[in-house]
């Protein structure tokens, strides 16, 4: 596998099927390294352990981390199996925080707001540059701005992964602004 490729399965199995290759994931998402190579082999991956670490170690978006010992990884966020339910510290978030979406999916969110999908958390960032990021891997980017002080203020929580995504429940439309004209 490519790294690239490499970081792809392991993101699917760590986030969305440790089932898929026969792997059980703690509450906090950790899995031994050996057992997730040895399980991608039986599936007809060629993961080494090498490429693990390579991946928890490889690109600015930190999305895993080893554990201390060096024999666990997990993903930091955006996990939708259910064996995991990571329990994150309430965090005060900046006065404003940002999602990057795509404008196709606007006029559903000004209607919903911004639900969690099948991952446990809307993901939120705090700088703009990022959710034009996030927002483009769905078509064309649009980044709204969410009244996070306001909304931590009536009690929501917020949570920030290690790696600096900001992490809620969901966000009502009321919180939410910088719609184009045309929604
Ligand atoms: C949209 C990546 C219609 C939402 C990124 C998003 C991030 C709605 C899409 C992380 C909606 C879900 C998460 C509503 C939300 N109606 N559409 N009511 N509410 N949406 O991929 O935030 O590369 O599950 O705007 O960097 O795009 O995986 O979430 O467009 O941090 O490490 O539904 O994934 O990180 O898409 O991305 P996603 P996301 P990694």
């Amino acid at each position: 596998m490519t790294p690239e490729d490499a970081s792809r399965f392991i993101a699917y199995v760590l986030r969305h099927a440790p089932e898929s290759i026969g792997l059980t994931l703690d509450a906090e998402g950790w899995a031994e390294i050996d057992a997730l190579v040895a399980g991608a082999v039986a599936a007809g991956r060629a993961l080494t352990h090498a490429q693990v670490v390579q991946a928890a170690d490889a690109g600015a978006k930190k999305r895993y981390a080893l554990s201390a010992d060096g024999r666990c990884i997990r993903a930091l966020q955006g996990h939708s199996t259910p064996q995991v339910r990571r329990s994150f510290e309430p965090a005060e978030p900046p006065a404003v925080l940002f999602h990057g979406t795509a404008t196709r999916f606007l006029a559903s969110i000004r209607t919903e707001g911004l639900r969690p999908g099948t991952r446990q958390h809307v993901h939120l960032s705090a700088d703009e540059a990022t959710a034009v990021q996030v927002g483009q891997r769905h078509g064309k980017a649009h980044v709204l701005r969410v009244d996070a002080g306001g909304m931590q203020a009536l009690g929501h929580a917020f949570h920030r992964a290690e790696n600096g995504v900001w992490l809620t429940d969901g966000v009502q439309p009321r919180f939410l602004s910088g719609w184009p004209s045309s929604v």
